[in-house]
């Protein structure tokens, strides 16, 4: 039967698929394994012998199964998926896959951290990596974008700087998957242009509830041509649907040792359960003619097009409905590059995607070890290749013919040069002039305006997430000198917040002498000011979460907490009404053992209250019944119920405690609370089951964080 979910992709991929399902055992060559137990050997108790070809082909093959991870975004999770398009670009791009309304295309979609190694936790505060490739009809089309639409670095030149800095130091290999430590803070604090960036690593953007709850940006201005050779400059979006939300970092750095694969798992279940993840795709488009009509650069990497200037332009839908069959075939060796383009679409001069045009290609090179990368399954485009490139290391694709260049007569002049209309690839014609020279345009030298920007438009929990965020950051970091040159930095984006760092660092709030350090010893320094631009009361309520999609719980995992004797109606209710929401409903109880509801049904639970943690749910239910709430309340379980109320409570989530369950409110943390909170739910609220989905549906109350935490 044909899965409703196939594409052409995945048609492609399946000829290349097996299964061993009813097969005989064989080895690489194909010949069939009698004994996969024991090695041939000089007598039943002597040694091996080296004819033992079979086993030196498992060993052999063993030994070499590992490859080079990714130098950064080694962590990473995909999925096979569509885009559709609903409002037609041909105004703005030739390119066909966004011209023709309603049209699909398949897509492999890979997110990722970026500090930490491949077995790194998921919950780490890190940049997540958000790439797109788009099986296009005109070959692949490589979207390489991340959750954060500005980047550190202004310039190609610093890459290898900024990853040096935020990897484990080279001495011990410490820390694992965090930028908290010295020579990261050390490298940032004398980078002035990574302060907007610094903004957004530090608020909760970093720390996402789910991989499907977070903003996909292209970061660069990209260059859409339409057939008649007009350009606009274009900014890249994808917006969940179901809104953008983040875990507390509290929660964050529990759910790491709870659940190191959390973000991965709930991708997968979220696909498997047909809770499909979807994105509005949108973009901002600028006609070329506008370039200069910013107060800063299009091409400086470090500076966004704020909304309110440029809206976003929805035009299509992101949606991800088939999880890979094979984590190494597909996630790990899918290969994505900037510079996969097609016709209607190029690149800006922005210095920084000018470096990645080089780097992505050249990287594939190392980590899968051959120029044919492109021939591996997840890579192949879904239009067939033709060209003279020949041999290498594990050529797959038999050429036919005698010849491998071009021109040639022998083939008859093949393959031949595509024309422009019919789909042949010309860079964009501009004229180019310049002197060679080594340096930075004085229009990308305002470092703070937008980092205001940012840090204005927080709302008042998130602004307190963000200084949270840094002085845990900074106060890993040991050396002195380095916590003060960053709250020197920090000064010049808001005093206020400077000041509250500095206080609980340990430093003062000093005004560095030159903001720049790492400028060149003959630079004009008057000229490369920027600390004294101050557009202070700007903001931008895009860049703000607090207004984010909340009219959902779809997906969002609500755990039951059950014992014997719980009031079987009351949770069969509840669970059908918020199952039909669409959210998942998972029953914890003392152990595994199915648990007997008053009415005689069971229950069975698929968590113990020992194997699973509070931060890995949404919300709680604590059931009713008075029997299961004595159980509850036992001297053996009353340690661990409270411990889930008290954290759900704790990271500003929705509980719902049914008839019975007064004993554990009042000793919990709850019960001393003494203002209003629409988030707790108990058995005399009105309408309970709509104020417990409302409360779900608007992710956390994040502006009672402080009251429920005092
Ligand atoms: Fe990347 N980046 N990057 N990057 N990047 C890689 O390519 C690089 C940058 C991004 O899931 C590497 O195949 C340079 C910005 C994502 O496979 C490498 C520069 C943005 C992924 C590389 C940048 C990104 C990568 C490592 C600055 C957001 C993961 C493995 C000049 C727009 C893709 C690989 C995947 C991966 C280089 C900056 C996004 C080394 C030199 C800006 C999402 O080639």
């Amino acid at each position: 039967m044909k899965n409703e979910n196939q594409n052409e992709k995945l048609d492609q991929l399946n000829t290349h698929s097996t299964s061993n399902e009813n097969e005989k055992l064989t080895t690489n060559q194909g010949l069939k394994i009698n004994n996969n137990q024991d090695s041939l050997k000089d007598g039943e108790r002597g040694s091996t012998l080296l004819e033992d070809f079979i086993l030196r082909e498992k060993i052999t093959h063993f030994d070499h199964e590992r490859i080079p991870e990714r130098i950064v975004h080694a962590r990473g999770s995909g999925a096979h998926g569509v885009f559709k398009l609903s409002e037609s670009l041909a105004e703005y791009t030739k390119a066909k896959f966004l011209t023709e309304t309603g049209k699909e295309t398949p897509v492999f979609v890979r997110f990722s951290t970026v500090a930490g190694s491949r077995g790194s936790t998921d919950l780490a505060r890190d940049v997540r990596g958000f790439a797109v490739k788009f099986y296009t009809e005109e070959g692949n089309y490589d979207l390489v974008a991340n959750n954060m639409p500005v980047f550190f670095i202004q310039d190609a030149m610093k890459f290898p700087d900024l990853v040096h800095a935020v990897k484990p130091e080279p001495d011990n290999e410490m820390p694992q998957a965090a930028s908290a430590h010295d020579t990261f803070w050390d490298f940032i604090s004398l980078m002035p242009e990574s302060m907007h960036m610094i903004m957004w690593l530090m608020s909760d953007r970093a720390i996402p509830r789910s991989l499907r709850m977070m903003e996909g940006f292209g970061v660069h201005s990209f260059k859409f041509i339409n057939d008649k050779g007009k350009v606009h400059f274009v900014k890249f979006h994808f917006k969940p649907k179901l809104g953008v939300h983040s875990v507390a970092w509290d929660e964050a750095q529990k759910i790491s040792g709870t659940d190191p694969d959390f973000h991965r798992r709930d991708l997968w279940e979220a696909i498997e359960n047909g809770a499909f993840p979807e994105w509005d795709f949108g973009v901002q488009l600028i006609p070329e003619e506008d370039e200069h009509k910013f107060d800063f650069d299009l091409l400086d990497p470090t500076k966004l097009v704020p909304e309110e200037e440029v809206p976003v332009q929805i035009v299509g839908t992101l949606t991800l409905n088939k999880n890979p069959n094979n984590f190494f075939a597909e996630t790990e060796q899918i290969a994505f590059h900037p510079g996969h383009i097609i016709p209607g679409i190029d690149f800006s001069n922005d210095p920084l995607l000018q470096g990645r045009l080089f780097s992505y290609t050249d990287t594939q090179l190392s980590r899968l070890g051959s120029p044919n990368f492109h021939e591996i399954p997840i890579n192949r485009s879904i239009n067939t290749v033709h060209n003279n490139q020949r041999d290498g290391h594990m050529r797959q694709q038999i050429v036919k013919g005698k010849t491998s260049y071009e021109p040639n007569s022998i083939g008859g002049g093949c393959p031949f040069q595509a024309m422009m209309s019919e789909g042949g690839f010309t860079s964009h014609q501009e004229r180019v002039s310049g002197d060679k020279i080594r340096k930075r345009s004085q229009s990308f030298v305002d470092h703070y305006s937008q980092a205001k920007l940012f840090y204005n438009s927080q709302s008042l929990p998130e602004q307190t997430h963000l200084q949270n965020a840094l002085i845990f950051e900074l106060s890993k970091v040991t050396i002195p000198e380095i916590r003060e040159r960053l709250v020197g930095q920090l000064a010049f984006i808001n005093k206020d917040l400077a000041k509250k760092v500095a206080g609980k660092v340990g430093v003062q709030v000093k005004k560095l002498k030159h903001p720049n350090q790492s400028l060149p010893a003959d630079s004009n320094i008057e000229e490369l000011q920027s600390e004294e631009r101050e557009p202070d009361t700007k903001s931008s309520a895009a860049l703000s979460m607090k207004d984010t999609v909340k009219d959902t719980i779809k997906s969002r995992k609500i755990g039951f907490i059950i014992a014997n004797g719980a009031d079987g109606k009351a949770v069969n209710s509840l669970k059908t009404k918020l199952e039909g929401e669409g959210a998942a409903v998972e029953l914890i109880a003392p152990s595994l053992a199915a648990v007997k509801a008053d009415d005689g049904s069971l229950l069975t639970p698929k968590h113990s209250l020992t194997s699973i943690a509070s931060v890995c749910f949404d919300a709680l239910y604590i059931c009713a019944g008075a029997k299961s709430a004595k159980e509850l309340m036992s001297p053996e379980n009353k340690h661990h119920v409270l411990n889930f109320v008290n954290e759900a409570y704790k990271h500003c989530k929705a509980l719902y405690f049914g008839a019975d369950s007064k004993e554990i409110y009042n000793s919990s943390n709850v019960g001393q609370k003494k203002h209003e909170d629409p988030a707790v739910i108990t058995w005399d609220t009105a309408d309970a089951g709509k104020q417990f989905i409302t409360a779900i549906s608007n992710h956390r109350v994040w502006e009672l964080e402080q009251e429920r935490n005092t």
